[in-house]
């Protein structure tokens, strides 16, 4: 399997951490060497990632991620109980549509660059989204039936791989103070110190340059 992907992307690493909890291999191609331009010609979406499969091309996260479980069931990236599954689906959908779909460099651009915003503006635009999907996501790890350790369980899975690299932009790109979200801090903290979080963050991709330069316009 070839998977496109770059180190900063924060939907690269969902699937990433997929890869890692299923303890799957596969070949890495990262769009900071192949070129932007080249990558539309194979992802005319021009987005990482995208999964290669034969000459089949499967791009979006969420169809990546649920090829990898239905090709590799085990072990399973989600609950057993069906409606914690879907509480844990719902988590993940909050996270990919009402935080990452508004705040994507993409969004930020049109922002700069059509519109006028400016550096201020395009701040606050950022940490209104962040502290409106963290405080909504601390309420529902709030409510959960259980008080389990990792999102929707003993183990990590679909929701944790979904919050783990959208706190980790959020932490060490835009400076949010994630203190303010102790439920949700806490599985951050349980996961980062695990070895699949920890093989599929943004520092140890073969493609990391050393240190993020423009934190605030990359992916
Ligand atoms: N919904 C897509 C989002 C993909 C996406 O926005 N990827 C970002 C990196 S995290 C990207 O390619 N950004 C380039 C851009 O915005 O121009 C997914 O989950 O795969």
């Amino acid at each position: 399997m070839k998977f496109f992907g770059h180190y900063l992307s924060s939907a690269t690493e969902r699937v990433r951490i997929g890869f890692a909890l299923k303890n799957l291999s596969y070949d890495y191609l990262s769009v900071r060497e192949i070129g932007w331009d080249a990558y539309e010609k194979i992802n005319p979406h021009r987005l990482v990632p995208a999964l290669q499969v034969g000459d089949a091309l499967i791009p979006q996260s969420n169809a990546i991620l649920h090829y990898l479980e239905e090709q590799f069931p085990e072990p399973s990236l989600f609950p057993e109980d069906p409606v914690t599954r879907a509480q844990a689906r719902a988590f993940a959908q909050h996270i990919v549509c009402e935080m990452h779909a508004v705040d994507v460099l993409r969004i930020r651009k049109v922002l700069a660059d059509k519109l006028n915003v400016d550096e201020t503006g395009l701040s606050d635009w950022s940490q209104h989204w962040f502290a409106d999907g963290f405080s909504k996501m601390e309420q529902t790890l709030a409510n959960r039936s259980q008080p389990y350790p990792f999102c929707y369980g003993e183990q990590p899975g679909w929701a944790d791989l979904h919050l783990v690299p959208h706190m980790r932009k959020a932490i060490t790109r835009f400076d949010v103070d994630v203190q303010k979200y102790p439920l949700t801090n806490e599985v951050f903290n349980l996961c980062v110190e695990l070895p699949a979080f920890k093989k599929a963050a943004p520092v140890a991709q073969s493609d990391y340059p050393g240190s993020i330069e423009n934190p605030g316009m990359e992916n």
